[in-house]
């Protein structure tokens, strides 16, 4: 009898020892920005830089969480062809093998861009540089003929502001409007595998810019121009935070029968605001089918292009900052991983409470997720001319644009597991009926 109850309890036992170990490697495996993106269909990238490759952290990090990289600036056309037909790749061939030899797919960025583009290119004639230019995409496309899932053929070409006009640059300026649809028919007949991209900054909302090349990427479809997708760079601060229209923005590309990436993302700031904007833009991605993957635009803020602004998922320690959990939760993936916050999570969902004749009062409901929060922070956007007026239960700063703000607790930080607060607002309508959009919340 006594044996018998002992058998069966460490029978029990084992099978619980069992069941914990595979419900440990569930939740490790879902536990890397790589592996979480992968449940939701989608990659998780990085830009990478060769010479850092041999700094363990670095490699380890890299390895550890992102299943994507993008040369950020081995390829480029000063790096790759620095003397006409002198082609060097060594560089760019370091980071493609890392990235093979641990099943990472690779971007390639970029073939026709008007910066980091080495002087000889510009003095050429017109006749000259369109051969020029024709033979630097085949060139390196037939180098990675079929390793390369993604392409930006051509960066950056349109003007920031309202002209909706292409950048001046020696391509524009000698070739004209028809070098970009050349350089994507180029790149198809190059390497017929790669999805062929447009790839720009401040094109991340709806405004002049993205309407221009919305235009363009329509009547490319319309005329059977080969281009795959649109890459959206997303380099984000204070200045120029996520907009409101972002999903909605990637959605009406991708409803042109193209495929949208996040190309270049980085988010100036730190803590909860940082992280709930990582948020934003993770969910906006996962709220888009055709949004089919993310990269970073580097590994640590160490090494960042604006490590001023500490804009990356990881600090220059390599620690995991709360921008690297909110991301992982976004994606649906567990715990705090690579060191770290742990379970902390909240909701925040938007109701209107009264309303006249040219105002409302916003009222945000934030909830705790499974465990005890300290703190939370999220984001109402709201739409020109609208104006907030008063907001209470909480703290709020704002964006440049004055449509964007960032909430914290005043009193009212500390949640029990499952338990809710809330904060209001006054908002002068000034003639628009529009909603405000609330962000991610992301908690402490
Ligand atoms: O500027 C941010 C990005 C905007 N979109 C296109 C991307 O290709 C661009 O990346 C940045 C790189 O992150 C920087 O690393 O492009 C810059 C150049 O436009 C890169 O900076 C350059 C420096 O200007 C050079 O002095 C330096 O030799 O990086 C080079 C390599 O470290």
């Amino acid at each position: 009898m006594y044996l018998t109850r002992v058998l069966r309890a460490a029978t029990a036992g084992l099978v619980a020892a069992t069941a914990l170990a595979a419900a440990a490697h569930t939740a490790e495996a879902a536990d890397t920005l790589g592996s979480a993106a992968a449940g939701q269909g989608r990659y998780f990238g990085t830009a990478v830089a060769a010479n850092h490759l041999g700094e363990s952290d670095y490699a380890a990090t890299l390895d550890r969480e992102f299943t994507s990289v993008t040369p950020e600036n081995e390829m480029k056309w000063d790096a790759t062809e620095p003397t006409r037909g002198g082609f060097t790749f060594t560089s760019a061939d370091q980071i493609v093998s890392h990235a093979q030899g641990r099943g990472m797919d690779v971007r390639g960025h970029t073939l026709v861009w008007h910066s980091q583009l080495p002087s000889w290119v510009s003095t050429l004639a017109a006749a000259d540089l369109r051969a020029a230019m024709n033979d630097h995409i085949t060139q390196l496309m037939t180098h990675w003929k079929g390793e390369i899932h993604s392409w930006d053929v051509v960066n950056e070409a349109f003007q920031d502001g309202s002209s909706g006009a292409r950048r001046s640059s020696p391509f524009q300026d000698k070739l004209g409007d028809g070098f970009i649809e050349e350089a994507f028919r180029t790149a198809r007949a190059a390497d017929p595998a790669a999805e062929l991209c447009y790839n720009d900054y401040n094109t991340d909302g709806v405004n002049a810019k993205s309407d221009a090349v919305y235009a363009m990427v329509k009547d490319f479809k319309a005329r059977g121009v080969p281009i795959d997708c649109v890459g959206f760079q997303s380099h984000f601060n204070s200045a120029s935070p996520v907009p409101a229209d972002y999903q909605a923005n990637l959605q009406r590309f991708a409803d042109l029968g193209v495929d949208v990436q996040i190309t270049e993302l980085d988010i100036e700031g730190s803590g909860t605001a940082q992280a709930a904007s990582y948020g934003t833009v993770v969910k906006a991605c996962l709220a888009v089918s055709r949004c089919t993957g993310i990269t970073v635009w580097g590994v640590t803020d160490k090494y960042s292009w604006r490590s001023g602004g500490t804009p990356l998922l990881f600090d220059a320690d390599y620690a995991a900052k709360p921008a690297y959990d909110a991301v992982l939760a976004a994606l649906g993936g567990t715990g705090g991983g690579g060191g770290g916050g742990g379970g902390a999570a909240c909701t925040a969902t938007y109701s209107t409470d009264a309303q006249w004749n040219d105002g409302y009062n916003g009222k945000v409901t934030i909830t705790a997720g499974d465990s005890a929060i300290s703190g939370w922070t999220t984001t109402v956007t709201l739409t020109a001319p609208q104006q907030v007026t008063a907001v209470w239960n909480a703290t709020a700063t704002w964006d440049g644009s004055g449509n964007v703000m960032t909430v914290e607790p005043s009193w009212n930080g500390s949640l029990a597991a499952g338990a809710s607060t809330s904060f209001g607002f006054t908002v002068a309508k000034n003639g628009s009926g529009a909603v405000p959009a609330v962000g991610t919340c992301a908690a402490s």
